[in-house]
């Protein structure tokens, strides 16, 4: 057992002192006091509402940790498989409320907080978001990781510390401006791991030798060394007292590399210039979504945080003394996009140059280790390296990764023949100048399981990208699980009312145990009072954005009228384009209607937000549109509060926790093909909003879940968009005549210079359209009238909405961590022994 490691003569003393964490109102407070006092070194009679955080946050911390202590040591102890999920993003938000909720106490800590002087909300908002992602994928991580603790599975995160996360965006004078995001300044949810320090190898050269047995090794010399400090996050799952790990990697100068020569001999500025250097990598989250850049730093960072990870890993697999080939049985690493792809070479790397295993031998224990999760089928977002690029960074890997190549096209020659073009088709080194790394392809070949992450989707990647891949495999090793995301987080932490209410009809909270509970709420659907207090909690939440965007923007709206969002990072291919020039149409339509028409017409707030890449002047042109459009319409007398238009500044995980619940309807709207799954579309829904959206992603699961008829879809399928680009590029394009006049009050200056948004109107007036958005312009105005229509029967639309989230269950990260478990992983759950109390 557990406790029989601590030698008998001493096991008494420790278990007597052994920490174990508030649980009362009295010994929160006294707790979060002894913090501000002692451990914050705060006067109490200063402390405002930071150091009531940082008290109450450490406090908290000091339960997770001592439940994380038991979670690693039950999980040591079982000695059975491990999940590791690299992610090169977790988007996680805030901790302190989702601690508070994970382990029960918030209503202790709300009543604690009380007696010290404070609100609740105010000390929760304190909090900096942790923001290591660009969107979708790192938020799925950070989902992931808190479904895998709640399920009690063993699973380890493992990323990238970055010194800044995505950066802070400001809106002035209607144009994004970027704020670095440091974050670190107070961070009580991370753990220093100064002792698990891991030196990373860069460059350098590749020789042959003998070892004592003749047999020749590959050795890997000379370049530079990198340290890897590890900082490790607690993340509590819900209701259960498993407490997992995510470790962050840092980089630091080696001690042994960081130049005591030069600093010695006056030459500071050039040994700080190596510290530097290395602590570089790890310093910044590349701030792209759906882009690669093929930057040389960036496959630093991913070399770096994949070999600390594999190191970590495979030390703690060696201290079992199992055999090699038991690894897989042990160990379970799935890979989060293609970013983490180096994984697979340097495990390859670690079993045949260090430890000694034939390739083949080797080979077999990748390939059942690893899985690969694909999140696009963009082709400027799939992954390449160039090959001198890698030669010179990672000399050893590019070998390895020629060899893999070799001797996967020699299998695929011997199964297809006379099929030349197939071989070049599906070479992971692609023939370009200079030749590339197709990333995609080695991590499909190093992988036992490939999954797209929602059913469209995983088709679109069976016939497209991987349709060679499906020939040589079989279909088999292709496979989906639609994304999901945590009824913790998303309900009942953004909605608490909603969630205490459904809780009330339900007769507990185990729907955010088991979502598909949910569906029970179908039969209260004539329950006057309940669907009074559910419209009232909508409305509240309006209330609560409208206030946020009075204090933010200075723009009044009303809290009646139809809130229609669109927040997520700003793509071309996800169409907020589309959703601007829909509110243009309307704009127009307004200023022509008569007084009398316009008194029929549902008063609407259009709210967009998300951040555009940096480099992206598409994307940043489209915020300007927006703010451009909204200075307009919100000042003009004749529209009132008929149509408002308002940007969000700064979309983050915190502020979607007060923008998810407030929407009646909300835009997923990429063209068909495009997005993989989408996640915040279930968010959405499951908040109690409707939503409008092309048949894409999630939106087709979504529809079939919550039927046809509580849903507004619109536009061309995918299947049909190949022709329609085609069509347009061979001539056959005719602007939509709606849009056309959209497009003439843009250029007549009705938004400010035009000359803004010439590029913008002329991709797709004249350049193709590749978004489709003329094609779909028309559906897209016409289902938005129906949304008008629908809305004016708010005891209709009510039904929808309450429907809609009956039937969500399937959107649980749970269920979704369940079939990776079940279908990929191969793991099992370790439920800890419930203690008294418990
Ligand atoms: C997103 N991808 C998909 N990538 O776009 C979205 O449809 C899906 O729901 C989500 O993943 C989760 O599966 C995404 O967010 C990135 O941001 C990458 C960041 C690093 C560079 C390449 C894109």
């Amino acid at each position: 057992s557990v406790e029989a490691s601590i030698p008998e003569p001493q096991r008494e003393a420790w278990k007597k002192h052994s920490a174990q964490g508030f649980t009362t109102k009295e010994e929160f407070e006294n707790e979060t006091v002894r913090h501000v006092e002692t451990t914050l070194a705060r006067s109490l009679f200063n402390c405002d509402e930071l150091a009531a955080y940082s008290g109450a946050s450490l406090a908290f911390r000091d339960r997770l940790v001592i439940e994380w202590n038991r979670t690693q040591q039950r999980q040591t102890f079982a000695d059975q498989k491990r999940v590791y999920y690299l992610s090169l993003e977790f988007l996680m938000g805030r901790a302190l409320d989702n601690a508070m909720l994970n382990v029960g106490l918030k209503d202790v800590a709300r009543a604690g907080l009380k007696d010290l002087g404070f609100r609740i909300e105010d000390v929760i908002s304190q909090e900096h978001d942790a923001a290591l992602g660009n969107g979708g994928l790192g938020r799925l991580a950070a989902c992931f990781l808190d479904s895998m603790a709640t399920l009690n599975y063993p699973a380890w995160g493992y990323g990238l510390r970055y010194r800044y996360g995505i950066f802070k965006q400001e809106i002035v004078d209607g144009y994004q401006v970027e704020v670095p995001d440091y974050w670190l300044d107070f961070n009580p949810w991370e753990f220093p791991r100064h002792d698990i320090t891991v030196d990373i190898q860069f460059y350098g050269h590749v020789s042959r030798h003998q070892d004592e047995d003749g047999k020749n090794i590959a050795v890997w010399e000379g370049g530079e060394i990198v340290d890897a400090v590890a900082f490790d996050v607690p993340i509590p799952g819900y209701s259960t007292p498993t407490t997992n790990n995510l470790r962050l990697w840092s980089s630091k100068a080696s001690k042994g590399e960081f130049d005591f020569q030069k600093f010695n001999s006056g030459d500071y500025e050039a040994s700080v210039g190596d510290q530097q250097r290395a602590e570089t990598i790890s310093a910044v989250l590349y701030p792209n979504d759906n882009l690669e850049r093929g930057k040389e730093l960036r496959l630093k960072q991913q070399y770096f945080w994949c070999a600390a990870s594999l190191y970590d890993i495979v030390r703690r697999f060696k201290k079992s003394k199992k055999a090699w080939s038991a690894f897989p049985d042990m160990v379970a690493i799935q890979l989060n996009d293609t970013h983490p792809t180096l994984a697979i070479v340097e495990l390859q790397r670690i079993l045949v140059d260090l430890e000694g295993l034939d390739w083949t031998e080797a080979w077999d224990v990748v390939q059942k280790t690893f899985s690969y999760a694909n999140h696009t089928v963009m082709p400027e977002a799939l992954e390449k390296w160039s090959v001198p690029v890698m030669q010179n960074l990672l000399p050893r890997h590019l070998q390895i990764i020629y060899e893999v190549n070799s001797q996967f096209l020699h299998m695929v020659e011997k199964q297809f023949p006379k099929d030349r073009d197939m071989l070049r088709r599906v070479s992971i080194i692609e023939e370009s100048q200079p030749q590339m790394v197709q990333m995609a392809y080695l991590a499909t070949i190093g992988s036992h399981k490939v999954n797209g992450v929602a059913e469209l989707h995983s088709d679109l990647i069976k016939t497209t990208i991987f349709k060679d891949f499906v020939k040589i495999y079989g279909p088999d090793k292709f496979t989906n699980v639609t994304n999901g995301i945590t009824p913790r987080r998303w309900l009942h932490q953004a909605n608490p009312r909603l969630s205490e209410l459904i809780a009330s009809k339900l007769g507990g909270y185990e729907f955010l145990t088991d979502l598909t509970k949910l569906n029970e709420l179908e039969h209260f659907l004539d329950d006057k009072d309940f669907k009074k207090e559910w419209q009232e909690i909508k409305y509240a939440n309006k209330v609560r954005l409208a206030q946020h965007i009075m204090n933010t923007t200075g723009v009044r709206v009303n809290p009646k009228a139809l809130f229609d969002i669109q927040v997520k990072r700003i793509h071309e291919y996800k169409r907020q384009q589309l959703n601007i020039l829909g509110v243009i149409h309307r704009y127009l339509t307004i200023k022509a209607m008569s007084a009398e028409e316009r008194k029929k017409l549902a008063p609407r707030v259009s709210i967009f937000g998300g951040k555009a890449a940096p480099g992206y002047w598409m994307a940043k042109t489209v915020i300007h549109l927006v703010c451009s459009v909204g200075e307009v319409v919100n000042n003009d007398k004749d529209v009132g509060d008929l149509l408002k238009v308002i940007y969000i500044e700064d979309y983050n995980v915190s502020k979607a926790e007060i923008i998810t619940p407030a929407s009646d309807i909300s835009e997923h709207i990429s063209t068909a093909g495009t997005e993989a799954s989408g996640t915040s579309n279930m968010k959405f829904v499951l908040n109690g909003g409707l939503i409008i959206g092309t048949c894409d992603g999630a939106n087709i699961e979504i529809t079939r879940e919550v039927g046809e008829s509580n849903i507004f879809l619109f536009g061309n399928l995918a299947e049909d968009v190949e022709d329609l680009r085609h069509a347009h590029t061979y001539g056959n394009f005719k602007l939509d005549p709606d849009l056309a006049k959209v497009f003439d009050a843009i250029k007549g200056g009705r938004f400010g210079d035009a000359n803004r948004f010439s590029a913008l109107c002329n991709s797709i007036i004249d350049q193709g359209d590749y978004y489709l958005v003329s094609d779909d312009f028309n559906s897209y105005i016409k289902t938005h009238a129906l949304v008008d229509e629908a809305y004016k029967d708010q005891e209709a639309w009510l039904e929808k909405c309450i429907t809609s989230v009956s039937r969500m269950g399937f959107f649980s990260s749970d269920r979704c961590i369940q079939e990776y478990a079940e279908m990929i992983w191969n793991v099992e759950p370790l439920v800890p022994e419930q203690r008294n109390g418990k």
